[in-house]
């Protein structure tokens, strides 16, 4: 009996099983078929291929502002073919060059996950294998000097003819404009974009910054403009143009700084230092040293060591929520009563007194101390972290954003893996290629030359460095 039992009910459990099943596939059949949505991939996360699978790049950037955006979107699994003049290559490659004869840092770490190829886009042969590049590619994307793509015959009314769908990506220095012919460089960027003149202390010069906003920035705001063009071509089938302009890229990164220039003619910005300082405004937006963007006032402090180590500092906010853990902290508990210190707006014009009694304390702990205790409080604190610190932390290389990669030529070389984290798009960062390393890869199995056309090709010069003339030639 209770076998019998046992048996009628693992039978109305698999009928339920099955029903279910059922009623799964044709609910997901359905939607399929109504919204003409495909189905979810049932491969584990993580594994089913990358974003940009399927996106082929023609990739005619050089130096840092093109290369950064290519390389993301290598990251992001496009296929990204680096077409450099022969026996030159990306002028970086040779640029502050560490190791004898190999590719540079700089270029080895701008050009990760991506396949070279050398083509002499001036040479009539070369011209022809650029016109098939540019009908089997997505996107082409460049940061030449203005006009200069078109003097290579690369027109966008001739690219668009070839390929409706091709999306031509650029970065300029300035946008349309009396400046637009200029060529630029990323410091004349930081300069023109407005953020030179917002950076610096008060009484000092006007001061670029290390991170490259300018080159780097572009590319990121390029990447941006590329991704949502191959997303609008999903509708409209076709391709188009995308251009950023380092100076807005900058300016967009400065924007809190225009901000505060509108906000000047309402009064003085009482988060500013200069107010609690006494010193009178001008009228455009002046350098505020380390002074916190936001509203929540925040200076650079000395930690323990700071005599030697240049790099013993925090960043300490006095985030106004916590302000009563911080007097505990630097031992004025008084100041959570004192009307003078109490609030948020009566602590704006004693800024400097307050943050020098909060070094104080921070000058009897090292930076990492500082950090611990602070967080544990919620107190939002920042250790001025070198490159070195940088390089040598563990969790920066567990997660993928500082990736060691090795290099035939000049051996094994740190880089900054993908800084943006995919579930379902687990980026691949490879070294960078050697010159024309996929050269001959790309003409057979991309653009399928054949042998005796490859043969051609090599001895047309298009894809090879004139030969340097022998010394009986030259005399
Ligand atoms: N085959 C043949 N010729 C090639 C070639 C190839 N594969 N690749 C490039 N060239 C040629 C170009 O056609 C161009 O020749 P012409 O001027 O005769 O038309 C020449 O090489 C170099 O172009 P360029 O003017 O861009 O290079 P540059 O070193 O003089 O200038 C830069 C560099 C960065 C100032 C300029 O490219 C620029 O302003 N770019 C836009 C802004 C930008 O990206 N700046 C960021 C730079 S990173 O700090």
């Amino acid at each position: 009996m209770a076998k019998r039992k046992k048996a009628a009910k693992a039978k109305s459990k698999a009928t339920a099983k099955k029903t279910a099943k059922k009623v799964v596939k044709f609910t997901a059949k359905k939607l399929a078929a109504s919204n003409d949505l495909p189905r979810p991939s049932a491969k584990p996360w993580g594994q089913a291929g990358r974003a940009l699978d399927g996106v082929r790049i023609l990739d005619f950037t050089h130096v840092q502002s093109g290369p950064t955006c290519t390389q993301l979107l290598a990251y992001m699994g496009a296929d990204c073919i680096k077409v450099e003049r022969p026996g030159i290559g990306d002028i970086t490659r040779g640029q502050l060059r560490d190791v004898k004869g190999a590719d540079s840092l700089y270029f080895t770490m701008l050009n990760g996950s991506k396949r070279s190829i050398t083509i002499d886009s001036k040479h009539a042969k070369g011209k022809e294998i650029l016109d098939r590049l540019v009908k089997l590619c997505d996107v082409l994307v460049e940061n030449f000097a203005p006009g200069a793509l078109d003097r290579m015959g690369l027109t966008w009314e001739h690219i668009h003819k070839l390929n409706p769908r091709m999306i031509v990506a650029s970065v300029k220095g300035f946008g349309p404009g009396p400046y637009e012919d200029c060529k630029v460089y990323e410091n004349v960027a930081q300069c023109a974009g407005g953020s030179a003149s917002t950076t610096g202390f008060r009484d000092g010069p006007p001061l670029v910054t290390g991170s490259q906003i300018g080159d780097s920035g572009t590319g990121l705001h390029l990447a941006l403009g590329i991704v949502s063009a191959l997303y609008q071509r999903n509708r409209t089938g076709r391709g188009q143009r995308v251009l950023c302009a380092m100076q807005d890229g900058v300016l967009n990164l400065a924007r809190v700084k225009l901000r505060d220039q509108q906000r000047l003619k309402h009064g003085p910005l009482t988060e500013y230092s200069q107010y609690g300082e006494g010193v009178p405004f001008g009228k455009a937006t002046p350098r505020a040293g380390n002074d916190s963007g936001g509203g929540q006032p925040g200076w650079i402090l000395k930690c323990k060591g700071w005599e030697s180590d240049p790099d013993a500092y925090i960043y300490f906010i006095t985030q106004a929520p916590v302000w009563t853990a911080i007097c505990d902290l630097i031992g004025k508990p008084e100041w959570k009563t004192d009307p003078d210190y109490a609030t948020p707006p009566a602590r704006l014009p004693r800024l400097r007194g307050i943050f020098d009694a909060i070094e104080q304390w921070t000058k009897t702990k090292t930076k990492f101390e500082v950090m611990e205790i602070c967080n544990k409080q919620d107190i939002p604190v920042g250790p001025i972290l070198s490159m070195k610190e940088i390089a040598e932390e563990p969790s920066l290389r567990a997660t993928g954003t500082v990736v060691e990669v090795d290099h035939p030529t000049r051996g094994a070389y740190l880089t900054v893996g993908n800084p943006i984290k995919l579930s379902d798009s687990i980026a691949d960062v490879r070294r960078s290629p050697l010159l024309g390393e996929h050269t001959d890869e790309i003409l057979r199995k991309v653009l399928g030359y054949s042998d005796k056309e490859v043969a051609e090709i090599k001895a047309s010069g298009a894809i090879t460095a004139p030969e340097k003339p022998t010394k009986a030639e030259a005399a």
